[in-house]
């Protein structure tokens, strides 16, 4: 069960092995990857499918002839491969046109670009079966106060969404929208910068059916919150329709490390999350393989991001089956929590005198809730010691 294959569904950005390593700072270290090569490594590993935006597959500027030379290789590719497109999303950040954002850019025709550049992509993710859109806000934000008005951002962000879902509608497409929140960089802030912002802006949309969220973990650990938590309230709205795994070290730059680097507590509870609440989309991987790494370091990168999802896949099965645990979770009055507060109602909660005028709230205080023991065996799970 540690070995990956399509049944676990792991899928990989192109733009993730693909990463050349430049940064702010330096150049590339490694030359680029033909997808149709990633394709078929990522087939050999176990992966399930892979996914791009627009540019990583076809270059910007390409001209009709190139573009359609490029999608047949690229398709001919994945039948060989048995590889899967689940999800692709659009690049609106690396041109320079959209230094300012794209869909809430002050330029009224840059938006407008935005919006015909997604919508032609949206109809190659269709035909290449994809039935997630992923919209990742990349430089929907400012560096300063005065530079973005926020409120109207959002009115032309939700004209953005509202336009997007008329058309695939009108196409009759089976597609999806999930919205990546992100607090900041490349933008000193971003707009949507975290999972709670996201779903509070989908309610406000035409059609918040078909929106809902690709959280990534590094994104919200850089705001420093507790990834498993904001993927537990987005599972409770329904609104987990994908996710980016990998791993970042506290309130930073976006690391994008593989799954599993970083914060491993935070990667165990969400593995135990994701297994135990039947989430059964793609285990997408957005990482970036460091830049001191040759081609064998961005395999083996590539390999590990799986093979950790395994391993806590199995420390959580692990965890979950021990009766110790189980007696701990009582013990912690978990399936207590699972009770509801009234079911006698309002006016029984009312009525009783035990919840308040004879309620021993001194007594109810001194009581422990034994969170240690129960999480000490958790660690002892993940350490492999039990
Ligand atoms: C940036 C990201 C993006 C998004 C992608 C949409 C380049 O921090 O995480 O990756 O994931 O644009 O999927
Ligand atoms: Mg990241
Ligand atoms: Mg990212
Ligand atoms: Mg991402």
């Amino acid at each position: 069960t540690l070995s990956p294959t399509p049944a676990h569904k792991f899928t990989f950005g192109l733009w993730t092995v693909g990463w050349q390593g430049r940064d702010p700072f330096g150049d590339a270290t490694r030359p680029a990857l033909d997808p149709v090569e990633t394709v078929q490594r990522l087939a050999e590993l176990g992966a399930y499918g892979v996914t791009f935006h627009d540019d990583d597959l076809i270059p910007s500027g390409a001209g009709e002839a190139t573009r359609e030379e490029t999608v047949k290789r690229f398709r001919a590719a994945l039948d060989a491969a048995g590889l899967k497109v689940p999800m692709a999303t659009t690049n609106l950040f690396t041109h320079p046109v959209f230094k300012d954002g794209a869909f809430t850019a002050n330029d009224r025709d840059v938006r407008r670009y935005a919006l015909r550049k997604t919508i032609r992509n949206i109809d190659l993710a269709v035909e290449l079966g994809a039935s997630v859109y992923v919209a990742w806000g990349g430089r929907e934000g400012s560096e300063s106060g005065a530079a973005k008005d926020v409120r109207t951002a959002l009115d032309r962000l939700k004209e953005a969404f509202d336009l997007l879902g008329e058309y695939v509608e009108q196409q009759g497409y089976d597609l999806r929208f999930a919205i990546e929140p992100k607090p900041n960089e490349p933008r000193g802030d971003i707009l949507l910068p975290t999972v709670g912002h996201a779903l509070a802006f989908i309610n406000a949309l035409e059609r918040p059916e078909r929106v809902g969220l690709n959280p990534e973990v590094g994104h919200e650990q850089m705001a420093g919150l507790n990834f498993p938590h904001g993927i537990a309230q987005a599972l409770w709205h329904d609104k987990l329709f994908h996710i980016d795994l990998n791993g970042q070290s506290g309130i930073k730059y976006d690391q994008d490390l593989r799954f599993g680097a970083g914060d491993l507590r935070q990667a165990f509870w969400l593995v135990d999350l994701l297994e135990s609440a039947g989430y059964d989309g793609p285990r997408h991987f957005d990482f970036k393989p460091p830049r001191t790494e040759d081609f064998d370091g961005v395999w083996a990168s590539a390999a590990g991001c799986m093979r950790n999802y395994l391993l806590l896949a199995e420390r959580s099965r692990a965890f979950r089956a021990d009766p110790e645990v189980q007696a701990a979770l009582a013990a912690s009055r978990l399936p207590e929590l699972a009770r509801p507060t009234a079911e006698d109602g309002l006016a029984g909660l009312l009525a009783d005198g035990s919840a308040f005028e004879e309620f021993d709230v001194d007594a109810a205080a001194r009581r422990g809730m034994a969170f240690e023991q129960l999480d000490q065996l958790a660690l002892e799970h993940l350490l492999g010691a039990r």
